[in-house]
C-alpha cells in the first residue's frame, strides 16, 4: 500500500483535457501577455480547400489528442540520446484553441484564420498553429506581416503552388503560390516534393522562376542534411510549413492526399534541429492530418511528435541564445 505522503500526480496521457501537449488553455488571445505567453498554439480546423478526401477538420483534435502521450509536465521534457531537457518550467505554451470556422465560406475562415495570426504575433508571442488542409497557410502567410522578411521551408508531397483551379486561388494547392506573393517572403524551399502528376509543369515552372528550390526526398538523402543547410541563407528567419504528406505514408497514413516515397520521421527531425539551429524560426505549422484515414490514430501521433520535437529545438536556440548574450555582457563588464 501506498502511503498518503507518497502518493503522487501523475497526470497520465488519457486523464484531464486534451488540449496541445496538456498546456494549459487561454480562452482570449488578448490575455496573451498577461498571461506571459511565449508560445500560441492555435488550432485551425478548415479542410474546405482540400481537391480530394477531405477530413483535415479534425487534425486538430487528432493532434491534441495524439500530443497528450508526449506532455510532459513542468519539469520539461529530457531526451536520453542528447541529455538535454526541452521544454523547460520557464516557457509558457499556451493552447488558444481554434479559429473560428464559417461552414461553406472559405474566405471568411481564412480572414478569420488571418486575424488570429496576426494578433498572436502583434503580442510578441510565437504561434504554432495545427490544420486543418495545406489552405491555412495563405491566410498564416498573410498574418505574419509583422515578422517580415523571412524565408519559408516546406515539408510536403506537393509543390502547392497553382495559380488558381477554375478561379479558386485560395484552395490547398495554391498557398505557397500566395506566399511568394507577399513581398516580405524571400527564398522558399520546398523539400520532399515527389510523384508523378502531383504538379503541372506549368507550376513548377512558375515556382523555378521565382527561384524557389525544390528537392525530392531522393534528392534530399543525396545532398544530406548538411547540404540542404547549405541552401539555407544562415542566420535569418524562417518559417516552417509541414505537410504531413510530406512523411511517408506508411508512418502517416491519415491524410487526404497521400504519395508513396516519402520522408522518414527521423530525417524530418534532423532537418528540423538542423534549421532550428541555423537561424531563427518564428513559427509553423502542420496541415494535413485527417484521423478518419488511420484508424491506428499514429498519424495524430507522429504528427503530434514532429511538433514538440520542432518547438523543443526553437526554444532550446533561444535559450542558448540568452545564455550566449548573457556571456557576452559579462565579458564586457
Ligand atoms: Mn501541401
Amino acid at each position: 500500500m501506498v502511503k498518503p505522503d507518497e502518493k503522487q500526480f501523475l497526470n497520465l496521457p488519457f486523464t484531464g483535457i486534451s488540449t496541445f501537449g496538456k498546456y494549459p488553455i487561454c480562452d482570449d488571445i488578448e490575455k496573451l501577455n498577461d498571461l506571459n505567453a511565449d508560445v500560441a498554439v492555435i488550432g485551425v480546423p478548415n479542410d474546405m480547400g482540400t481537391q480530394w478526401k477531405s477530413g483535415a477538420r479534425m487534425g486538430p483534435r487528432a493532434v491534441r489528442e495524439g500530443s497528450t502521450l508526449y506532455s510532459f509536465g513542468l519539469e520539461g521534457a529530457y531526451d536520453i540520446e542528447n541529455d538535454i531537457t526541452y521544454l523547460g518550467p520557464d516557457w509558457k505554451v499556451l493552447d488558444c484553441g481554434d479559429v473560428d470556422i464559417v461552414h461553406g465560406d472559405i474566405m471568411q475562415s481564412h480572414d478569420n484564420t488571418e486575424e488570429t495570426v496576426r494578433k498572436i504575433v502583434s503580442k510578441g508571442v510565437m504561434p504554432v498553429i495545427i490544420g486543418g488542409d495545406h489552405s491555412i497557410t495563405a491566410p498564416v502567410g498573410k498574418g505574419l506581416e509583422e515578422l517580415g522578411p523571412f524565408h519559408v521551408i516546406q515539408i510536403d508531397a506537393h509543390l502547392d503552388w497553382a495559380d488558381h483551379r477554375s478561379g479558386m486561388r485560395y484552395g490547398h494547392g495554391n498557398c505557397i503560390r500566395r506566399l511568394s506573393e507577399l513581398d516580405y517572403v524571400q527564398e522558399i524551399f520546398q523539400f520532399g516534393i515527389r510523384g508523378i502528376s502531383s504538379s503541372k509543369k506549368e507550376d513548377v515552372d512558375a515556382a523555378k522562376e521565382y527561384g524557389s528550390t525544390i528537392l525530392s526526398p531522393k534528392q534530399m538523402r543525396e545532398r544530406g542534411v548538411q547540404g540542404l543547410l547549405d541552401l539555407i541563407p544562415e542566420g535569418e528567419k524562417y518559417y516552417i510549413t509541414i505537410d504531413i504528406d510530406g512523411i511517408d505514408p506508411s508512418v502517416a497514413p491519415g491524410t487526404g492526399t497521400p504519395s508513396p516515397g516519402g520522408l522518414l520521421y527521423d530525417e524530418v527531425n534532423e532537418l528540423l534541429k538542423a534549421i532550428s539551429k541555423h537561424g531563427e524560426v518564428i513559427g509553423f505549422d502542420l496541415v494535413e492530418v485527417a484521423p478518419q484515414y488511420d484508424p491506428t490514430g499514429m498519424t495524430g501521433q507522429t504528427a503530434a511528435r514532429i511538433m514538440l520535437d520542432l518547438l523543443s529545438y526553437v526554444l532550446k536556440e533561444r535559450e542558448l541564445d540568452v545564455t550566449k548574450g548573457l556571456e557576452h555582457y559579462q565579458n564586457q563588464s
